[in-house]
């Protein structure tokens, strides 16, 4: 029996992560996290690109472009999508998931889904260092799991 176990040592890795502006009260907290996170890691500041996007319905889009780009041994997409007052949140929401799982199997990059999707802002405080955590942090340990597994596995 092969069993290969969690590898979170992130040295020699380069990581995009792919962030979005809108609730940026909350979202550069979540990058606050994904940096600390990798770099508590292992990872290099100089192998961290961090490219912003205009709100969460943009994230896929980039994060396809740095997972194409053949520079990233994984992606992490960070954004915080708060319900209104309309529908628009569950097609944002719900877009941004599909993108992001797209473009993880369609170039076979690990990009790893740190988009809050919260009912108010308090929820989403509270994911991004407050009483539950910080998501974008988890989401660099993720993202550095699975590319030591990637390589394991290729
Ligand atoms: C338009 C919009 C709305 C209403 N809400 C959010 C949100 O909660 N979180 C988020 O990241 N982005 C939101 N946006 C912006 C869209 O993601 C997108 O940037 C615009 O519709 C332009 O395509």
């Amino acid at each position: 029996m092969t069993e290969i176990a969690p590898d979170s040592n992130g040295e020699g890795l380069r990581v995009c992560i792919v962030v979005a502006e809108w609730n940026a009260f909350v979202t550069h907290k979540l990058l606050e996290g994904a940096k600390s996170g990798l770099r508590e890691n292992g990872v290099q500041s100089d192998d961290i690109t961090i490219a912003w996007v205009p709100g969460s319905f943009e994230v896929p889009a980039a994060t396809r472009w740095s997972a194409e780009s053949g520079r990233f041994d994984a992606v992490i997409a960070l954004g915080t999508v708060i319900k209104g007052e309309t529908d628009h949140y569950e097609h944002i929401a719900s877009q941004a998931a599909a993108g992001i799982m797209e473009t993880s199997q369609a170039t076979g990059v690990p990009v790893v889904f740190g988009v809050l999707t919260c009912e108010t802002p308090e929820q989403a405080l509270d994911r991004a260092g407050g009483t539950q955590g910080n998501k974008g942090e988890e989401a660099a340990t993720a993202a550095i799991q699975m590319a030591r597994l990637r390589q394991r596995l290729a």
